[in-house]
């Protein structure tokens, strides 16, 4: 524990710990025991920050765990699913994401399927044997996650170097950048240069008003609901979680691309949901920089993941950045149309350094705004707070999350903005140690919704009070 610590930060230091350890499998850690019991992709990443802190072997670990189920084509799946978990335990499972063609994963299933991408099949830079990725079968969704991996790999490193380190550094890079490629190639198919989600889950954002106009194009498999039942909703509160009118599309566009092989060819004319997402390119972006730094403590060269986050970068400013809103929306590949919505994942991009000033001026401005309205009583919220539709309760339509803020908090210290920056870390400690360790937070009394013990809001809270000032 860090020495500076005064008595109330130390208790909640140390019960970040035992969340930390409760959730821990012996192999991964959950995000939460009741009701996401399996590994999901990048809350590994949010999580492996926090670990870099307490238990930095557990948190090289854990990384290798999701990476060991990564695709041949260098997809790092969503969920890796643990097989001592029953189907019953969580919806959707192994057997919604195999269908008819048998189990998903790094290791079987898939390895049979049509799986290649655009430019063919893809260039493992990574000598594993084909399929298994050098580590055991491991089952697996089909769809990704923002890459926040490369992130959590540059802070284990950053705060405890070494051989044994540079080593795990060595055996995650090539996976690292197969993942981005995956990304950039497979993934490009608005064709500029941004990466498309195929799915809502996709973006980390699941019931974002930002899905909502490419959403409602998305015609509903008759009687999806009453195949396949919800289980989230008998966890925690119904008012708390995605409608089902939402759900019901979930399921139709998972199946969509389930029924196609996982296959990325081809996607435009067949897939129904296709969005170019500023909070997962900017995490793109974010990640070739943190490769960068990796490449520099493995020998390879860190030119090229420069120049990608550049470029990344100036195509998000192109892209889907609005002069009117003042900040970056996500742009639907079918329509061509950008979302009107003002949603968090359009401030994001803040966590690009060479982001121009014009826009972290006027992200800076919106996030001092009333619509997210940050305020030493309250952080961020996931969505603008005046809006007709804003929902303190519902999931990412209203509450405030901590990785979010997290990123934010960043990405302000990045840009120079040290007391704004200050202001969000302070909120974002006051609202855990006044409600505890929630996946998610009232934007008005504070209250925790959705799952106490939550791995990622225990994980950030070491980080925020482990490194108030990190390096940019
Ligand atoms: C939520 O998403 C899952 C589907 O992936 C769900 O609702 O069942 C999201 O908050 C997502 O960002 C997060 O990674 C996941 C696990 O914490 O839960």
């Amino acid at each position: 524990m860090p020495d500076q610590l005064g008595e109330a930060d130390a208790a909640l230091w140390r019960g970040a710990t035992t969340i930390l350890a409760a959730n821990w499998t012996g192999t991964h850690t959950v995000p939460s025991r009741t009701l996401y019991p399996h590994q999901w992709s990048w809350d590994a990443g949010f999580i492996s920050i926090g670990l870099a802190h307490t238990a930095p072997d557990r948190a090289w670990r854990d990384l290798r765990s999701l990476f060991e189920a990564q695709w041949p084509d260098g997809r790092v799946p969503h969920i890796v699913f643990d097989p001592g978990v029953t189907e019953r335990d969580y919806f959707p499972g192994p057997t919604f994401w195999a269908g008819e063609g048998g189990p998903v994963g790094s290791g079987r299933g898939n390895g049979g399927r049509p799986n290649g991408n655009a430019g063919g099949t893809p260039d493992r830079t990574f000598s594993a044997p084909a399929g298994t990725n050098g580590g055991p079968a491991r089952l697996s969704s089909g769809i990704v996650q923002p890459p926040v991996h490369a992130l959590g790999a540059w802070t284990i490193y950053r705060r405890a170097p070494g051989h044994a380190a540079a080593e795990e550094l060595r055996w995650l890079y090539p996976r690292l950048v197969a993942q981005q490629e995956y990304l950039a190639t497979a993934r490009d198919v608005g064709g500029a240069g941004l990466s498309a989600i195929v799915h809502p889950w996709e973006s980390g954002l699941d019931n974002s008003p930002s899905w909502d106009e490419a959403l409602a194009a998305v015609p509903v498999t008759p009687d999806v609901l009453r195949r396949y039942a919800r289980r989230d909703n008998q966890v925690v509160a119904s008012k708390h979680r995605p409608t089902d009118e939402d759900y019901a599309r979930y399921l139709t566009i998972a199946l969509s691309y389930r029924d196609g092989g996982y296959r990325d060819a081809d996607l435009g004319p067949r897939h129904p949901f296709l969005v170019e997402c500023p909070g997962f390119n900017a995490l793109r972006g974010a990640a070739e920089l943190a490769l960068a730094r990796i490449a520099e403590v493995v020998g390879a060269d860190p030119a090229v993941h420069r120049a990608r986050a550049a470029s990344i970068t100036r195509l998000l400013v192109d892209r889907l950045f609005d002069p009117e809103t003042g900040m970056f929306h996500p742009l639907d590949v079918r329509t061509g149309r950008r979302n009107p919505a003002r949603c968090v994942n359009g401030l994001l991009p803040l966590i690009l350094p060479e982001l121009p000033a014009v826009q972290v001026a006027s992200l800076v401005a919106v996030l001092e705004s009333d619509r997210f309205g940050v305020s030493a009583r309250m952080p961020v919220p996931s969505y603008d707070r005046t809006a007709a539709d804003f929902d303190p309760f519902r999931y990412w339509r209203g509450p405030v999350w901590s990785n979010i803020n997290w990123l934010l908090w960043r990405g302000l210290r990045t840009h120079g903005q040290v007391e704004l920056a200050g202001t969000v870390r302070a909120a974002l400690l006051d609202l855990v140690r006044g409600s505890g360790y929630y996946e998610y937070f009232h934007p008005g009394n504070a209250a925790g919704i959705g799952s106490p013990a939550f791995s990622w809001t225990a994980a950030l809270t070491l980080d925020l009070l482990a490194d108030p000032d990190p390096p940019a």
